[in-house]
Parts: C-alpha cells; sequence; structure tokens
C-alpha cells in the first residue's frame, strides 16, 4: 500500500450526500486499499462551463494508501460508479456519482485514459478546499502550494454541508 492517492467525489442526482457516504463506504472495502481521511462535506452550484439547468453538487475528497496502478484504480472507480447507477449523456452532464483521481502520489500522467493530477483541479474550489482539509500543506506535482490557490478559501460560491464524521454509515 505504497501510494497515497486523492479521490474526488460528486454527485447532483438522486440522493447525493448518500451516494457519496455510499461511495466512501466502498472505498472502505475495496481490496488492495486503506482509507485514510475524508474532508468535510460542501454544496455548490454546478461549475462553470456545466450545462445549465444542473442541480446543485455535493463534493467531498478521499485520502486512501493503495497498491493499485492509477489505470486499475481507475477501472475499480468506474466500476463504483456504474454501480451507483450513472448515466453518461454528456460531459459535464448531471450525474448519480463522479469519482476523478485527483492526485496519484507525486506523479504526472498524461495519457488517453488518464490526466493526474487532475486537469480542473486547480480550477475547482470545490476539490481544493476538501484537498486543504485533509491536508493543509498539500503541493502540487509542479510544487505548487494548494493553499496559494485562487479557491482556497470559502466563498459565496460553495458552503459546508457538514463537517462531523459525514461519510460514516
Ligand atoms: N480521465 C482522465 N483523467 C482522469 C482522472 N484523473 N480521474 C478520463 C478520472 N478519470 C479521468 O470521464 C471521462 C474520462 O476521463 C474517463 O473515461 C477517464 O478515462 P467521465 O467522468 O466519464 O466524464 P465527465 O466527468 O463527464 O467529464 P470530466 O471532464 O471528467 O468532468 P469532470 O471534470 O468530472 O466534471 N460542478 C460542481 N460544483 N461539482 C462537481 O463535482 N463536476 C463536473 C464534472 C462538472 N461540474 C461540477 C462538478
Ligand atoms: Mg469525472
Amino acid at each position: 500500500m505504497r501510494h497515497w492517492v486523492y479521490i474526488g467525489l460528486g454527485a447532483n442526482l438522486g440522493q447525493p450526500i448518500e451516494q457519496l457516504q455510499w461511495a466512501v463506504h466502498q472505498l472502505r472495502q475495496l481490496d488492495n486499499c486503506l482509507l485514510q481521511a475524508v474532508s468535510r462535506l460542501y454544496g455548490s452550484k454546478p461549475a462553470l462551463g456545466s450545462p445549465s439547468n444542473q442541480s446543485d453538487y455535493v463534493n467531498a475528497v478521499a485520502l486512501i494508501q493503495t497498491s493499485l496502478t492509477p489505470p486499475q484504480l481507475l477501472t475499480k472507480l468506474q466500476q463504483l460508479e456504474q454501480l451507483a447507477g450513472r448515466i453518461r449523456l454528456e460531459r459535464w452532464g448531471a450525474r448519480t456519482l463522479d469519482l476523478d483521481i485527483l492526485l496519484y502520489d507525486q506523479q504526472v500522467i498524461d495519457t488517453e485514459q488518464l490526466t493526474i493530477p487532475h486537469k480542473e483541479l486547480v480550477n475547482r474550489c470545490f476539490v481544493t478546499l476538501p484537498l486543504l482539509d485533509i491536508n493543509p500543506t498539500l503541493t502540487l506535482p509542479n510544487g505548487v502550494k494548494v493553499s496559494s490557490l485562487a479557491c482556497a478559501t470559502l466563498s459565496d460560491d460553495i458552503h459546508v454541508i457538514r463537517d462531523d464524521d459525514w461519510w460514516k454509515i
């Protein structure tokens, strides 16, 4: 279990909070993975560029330790997305569960299948704020401190929904 991986969780259809609780529960059960930490739970408007008329999103980040390679982990996460009943209709469309690999150690990966760090990480408060909950001194592979990004503080666009052990079911 030598790799440290941050996973972004998001949902805006069905019962988003329950789906994120379910997702964390599934991460705890995954072979070759150990759940290490979970952020607070956040609510926000769909990111700029998302199709309009979408419901608000619920987001969080989980930190796991794993022996899975990035492609192996992606396959597992996509299986969980499918299990959660996600229907892929449009890019950035509404979804019951979205699981993204945000960071995999300090590796930089750019293949057809995977871009790590996640391509939108630095632009999205619903990713940077939960990352900072887990690790206030987190640094990206390019040396940038997450705490120095524009999105490092709460604003009108994003709020904390729960700051307890919301994921423990
Ligand atoms: N892929 C490449 N890199 C990664 C990675 N690091 N982690 C590939 C996971 N997957 C990665 O993903 C399409 C392909 O991306 C996958 O097959 C994988 O090989 P997808 O999840 O099916 O497509 P998508 O989610 O529709 O597109 P995309 O660009 O991944 O969307 P995002 O970035 O996930 O954005 N607003 C708020 N407030 N909160 C949100 O959570 N989420 C989105 C979706 C839009 N607006 C949002 C939110
Ligand atoms: Mg995605």
